[in-house]
């Protein structure tokens, strides 16, 4: 359950194939009835490329931020903390945690084991991904914010390019196959998560989803989460990074008013700038906000519909495969 907004309560998620019409279903939590045995950790780790993921688990050093103090420790490939949400990733500032804390008690304290439980998996998930040297990318947006056109652009794309680059898709959206019907129409592996009621993607639904798509060594994986700015930002999936997309129709104070996601996002794609000569929207302005609440962000500007900017979003792929390459295979 979302315990942010209490979404998923009640419905189940179905993990489908379009390719083998294969459906996985898990029921809502307290409800009865055994779920299809998920694809669990040993499951992946099973059908790994043999690196000890246990290994790579301990590979670097990294520090945990706490309500009040920060400490390093030694058991971790990226920076996390499983007995709290506010880590030097999280959206969640620890301050805002002890606040919320203080204010709400055990509403927080069932919020952290969620998000606690959901950060054990994701290390899982990126452990496993790493041991295959996946690149993990977790595409989050609004709803329409062009996520979709984006990604079947870049697979038709580097696919003129002759690229032998494999791109394979998990699919996140409440209902509905649309999304991954579009992308096997370019020819690329799919599954589809259905959330139900639920707006947003977790750590154990895309465990699951790995299972089904098997991806194979050096491939890009692309997760479009469900289009919604508030919950995914919260939701660690072990991807390498969080890529947001924004388009301009939405308005340039967009990551002031949701300076979660783009603080937890690495590269904010600035999507159908084709758009801009119809509308009013300061281009800078929005760069400065997303800049003001995560001065780290990259920002791109593309057009998905005419390709404009296009070419520097594969360069950014391209750097970003290498750098997890060379993280894993050193
Ligand atoms: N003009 C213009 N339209 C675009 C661009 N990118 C996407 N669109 C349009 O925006 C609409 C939504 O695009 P999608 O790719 O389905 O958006 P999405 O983010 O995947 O949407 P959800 O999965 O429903 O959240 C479609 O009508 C697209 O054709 C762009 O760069 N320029
Ligand atoms: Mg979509």
């Amino acid at each position: 359950m979302c315990t942010t907004c209490g979404c998923s309560k009640g419905a189940g998620t179905v993990i489908t194939d379009p390719e083998t019409g294969e459906r996985i279903e898990t029921p809502a939590e307290g409800k009865s009835g055994a779920a299809r045995k998920p694809g669990s950790w040993r499951q992946l780790a099973g059908g790994g490329a043999g690196v000890s993921v246990a290994a790579h688990l301990h590979a670097r050093a990294h520090r945990h931020v706490h309500e009040t103090h920060v400490h390093e420790h030694h058991h971790a490939q990226t920076p996390v903390a499983l007995d709290h949400p506010a880590t030097e990733q999280s959206p969640i500032p620890p301050s805002e945690v002890a606040i919320a804390a203080a204010t709400h008690g055990t509403t927080i304290a069932l919020e952290q084991d969620v998000l606690a439980k959901n950060q054990l998996l994701a290390e899982h998930n990126r452990g496993w991904l790493a041991s295959r040297h996946i690149t993990a990318l977790n595409l989050v947006s609004s709803p329409g914010a062009g996520k979709t056109t984006l990604l079947e652009r870049t697979i038709r794309d580097l696919q003129a390019l002759r690229s032998t680059q494999s791109i394979q898709v998990i699919e996140g959206d409440q209902a509905t196959l649309n999304d991954a019907e579009r992308i096997r129409a370019t020819g690329c592996r799919v599954v589809q998560i259905n959330t139900g009621t639920g707006c947003h993607l977790d750590a154990s639904m895309v465990s699951r989803a790995l299972a089904q798509l098997d991806p194979p060594s050096h491939a890009w994986l692309m997760i479009e989460n469900v289009g919604n700015l508030v919950c995914p930002a919260l939701f660690d999936l072990g991807e390498q990074a969080k890529v947001v997309i924004l388009s301009v129709t939405e308005g340039e104070d967009k990551p002031l008013k949701y300076p979660h996601m783009f603080r937890a996002s690495r590269l904010m794609l600035l999507n159908k700038v084709d758009l801009l000569p119809h509308l009013r929207f300061d281009v800078e302005r929005c760069i400065a906000y997303a800049r003001q609440v995560n001065p780290s962000i990259e920002v791109l500007q593309v057009s998905a519909q005419t390709g404009a900017g296009m070419k520097a979003w594969y360069a950014w792929l391209e750097a970003a495969a290498l750098a997890e390459v060379g993280e894993t295979v050193r």
